[in-house]
């Protein structure tokens, strides 16, 4: 994904540092004996069935490597794969991801609606299907947003099966300090998306879904997570749109927040045609025990 901004250097965690020192599979990974992360790889062009197959594949992959390994439980994943708005066979491709996705997650006997890991799904301007994922030892807890309806209960009218995650994962990373992961959120209030066209109020409605399932991270942590402190990355579907998206970001989490100064902007497809912007976010707290 062509990188929109900032300006300044920014680190790769994925391609830039750890060594991936381990393989099984399509799925190369590394690990500490407690954090697991790694990244599924498939190339389609090499593999018999078509992107549906070839997730099935890449996630039956992961999964054995998980279940291997004393770090089983998903937090977070991150879908990578070209062309994912295109029509092939009359079914969009996101379409065929997210079956073969959650055929996977049922095959290996884990839950494809609630208690799905957070995840994000982008489309790049090609390259193969790349899966990133970070697991550890404990599950998270799953966070829903009370604005819009689970993905995982979606209607059929976006697909046959519906897409596994969940809005967030809450997970303790020890010295009493929690990680929030926020899924890819975008302009989708119920099951609907709003603001056709318009990508200020895109942007203003995917923060306001943000801002939401912090309320309700906050509820489960008696945690302060505030917007201001997230990391995010925001996917842009035309780059043209760069400048506003980012106007009305710094407006909305203040122009001199941690949020403004991290935020990472980011060229991909967004999973619906009608979707101009998603934007993902991360962040530590304390974990002030429950009240
Ligand atoms: C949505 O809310 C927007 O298929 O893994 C966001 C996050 C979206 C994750 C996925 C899709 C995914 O439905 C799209």
């Amino acid at each position: 994904m062509k990188l929109l901004g900032p300006d300044a250097a920014v680190f790769d965690a994925w391609s830039g540092g750890t060594a991936v020192n381990q393989a099984h599979g399509c799925v190369r990974y590394a690990t500490d004996g407690h954090w697991l992360h790694g990244c599924a790889t498939l190339d389609e062009a090499h593999f018999e069935g078509g992107l549906q197959a070839a997730s099935r594949q890449a996630y039956a992959d992961l999964f054995a490597v998980l279940a291997a390994s004393p770090s089983p439980h998903l937090l977070r994943l991150w879908n990578h794969f070209a062309d994912m708005n295109l029509e092939t066979g009359g079914i969009e491709r996101y379409r065929q991801f997210n079956a073969g996705r959650q055929q996977a997650f049922t095959a290996a006997g884990r839950s494809a609606f609630v208690g799905a890991p957070a995840a994000c799904a982008l489309g790049t301007s090609g390259g193969p299907l790349q899966v990133y994922f970070l697991a550890g030892p404990q599950p998270p807890l799953a966070i829903e947003n009370p604005r819009q309806v689970s993905a995982y209960d979606y209607p059929t009218r976006y697909g046959a099966r519906s897409p596994t995650f969940s809005r967030a994962a809450l997970a303790g990373v020890g010295g009493a300090r929690q990680a929030l992961f926020i899924s890819g959120t975008a302009s989708i209030v119920g099951h609907e998306t709003l603001h056709l066209g318009d990508v200020r109020r895109q942007t203003e409605e995917s923060l306001a879904n943000i801002a939401a399932v912090l309320d309700v991270a906050a509820s489960r942590a008696a945690a302060p997570w505030s917007l201001q402190a997230l990391t995010c990355t925001v996917y842009i579907r035309h780059a043209t749109d760069f400048a506003a998206v980012r106007e009305v970001f710094e407006c909305v989490v203040g122009v001199h927040s941690a949020a403004a100064r991290e935020a990472v902007y980011l060229r991909a497809d967004i999973c619906r045609a009608d979707l101009l912007v998603e934007i993902e976010a991360h962040g530590f707290m304390p974990n002030r025990s429950p009240t």
